[in-house]
Order: C-alpha cells, then structure tokens, then sequence
C-alpha cells in the first residue's frame, strides 16, 4: 500500500484544511496526518493554537479519508516521521514549496496549491469584525 504523510496545525479547522488533506489522501491507499503540537507553535509562531493539539488531533482523527494521527513535536524530526510511518509520498500546501525537497531521497515529496482566500488568521478576524 502507498502511505502518504502530511503535516500542518490544523487550527480553527477550515475548508483549506480539508481540502489538502482530502487531495493527500486521494494520492495514496494510507493517509497518515502529523498535527503539530502546541509547544512546536508556541516556539515557531509565538504564541498557542487557539484550540489544544489534543483537540486538533481529534478533529483530523475523524475525518473519514484519515487512517492515523500523531502529534508533530519537532520539525527537525521530518525525517525520522517519515521513515517511521514508511511514508511514499509527503503532501504540503505551496507555502512550504521547496523546504522539504531534501526528503526526496526517503520519499516523493509534494506540493499542492492551496485553497484561496481562507487561513485560521482571516477566520479569526472575521469573527472578531463581528
Ligand atoms: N492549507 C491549504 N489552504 C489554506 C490553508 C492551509 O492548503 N487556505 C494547508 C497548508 O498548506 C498545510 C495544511 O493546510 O499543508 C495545514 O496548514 P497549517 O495548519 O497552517 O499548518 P502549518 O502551521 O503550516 O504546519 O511541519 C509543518 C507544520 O506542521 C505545518
């Protein structure tokens, strides 16, 4: 079976989201997701998710195309994620295009367009113009 791995937050959970973990699972027999954990963004981003990786991990575990989820708690552990979950192919959004083109020799690595005009900061501050 070909085992596809993807990565991301996945906070405030939106149609973006959806839509990149639906195209990964479509490329592969085994979607397996990586949801990064609230210490990983509070040391990447400055500041937590609005809702805890416990939560996040819940939402993304329930999806219908997801076979399994594990928390992402380095980004220097890429590589070990893959080979541990005998990943084939890895899926990103075109923001990361290019950063993880060093794991082609463990595995196809792919980038998808992602959804226009929808991000957790544009729905946050929707509801805060409320
Ligand atoms: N995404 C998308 N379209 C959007 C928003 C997000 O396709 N409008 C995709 C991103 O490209 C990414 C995934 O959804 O592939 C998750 O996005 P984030 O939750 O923002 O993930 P990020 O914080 O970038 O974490 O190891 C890498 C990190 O875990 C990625």
């Amino acid at each position: 079976p070909r085992t596809v791995l993807t990565f991301g937050t996945f906070d405030v959970f939106h149609v973006g989201h959806l839509n990149v973990i639906e195209r990964a699972a479509a490329m592969g027999d085994r979607l397996v997701v990586g949801v990064s954990s609230d210490a990983l963004n509070e040391r990447k981003k400055g500041r937590a998710p609005v809702f805890p990786e416990h939560e996040r991990m819940a939402i993304v575990r329930a999806l219908a195309v997801v076979d399994e989820v594990f928390l992402e708690e380095s980004l220097e552990d890429k590589r070990d994620y893959l080979v541990a979950n005998e990943a084939d192919v890895l899926v990103m959004g075109d923001d990361w295009k290019g950063r993880f083109d060093e794991f082609n020799d463990v595995c196809e690595v792919v980038y998808l367009p992602r959804t226009p005009a929808i991000s957790t900061t544009a729905v946050i501050e929707r509801i805060s113009a409320r």
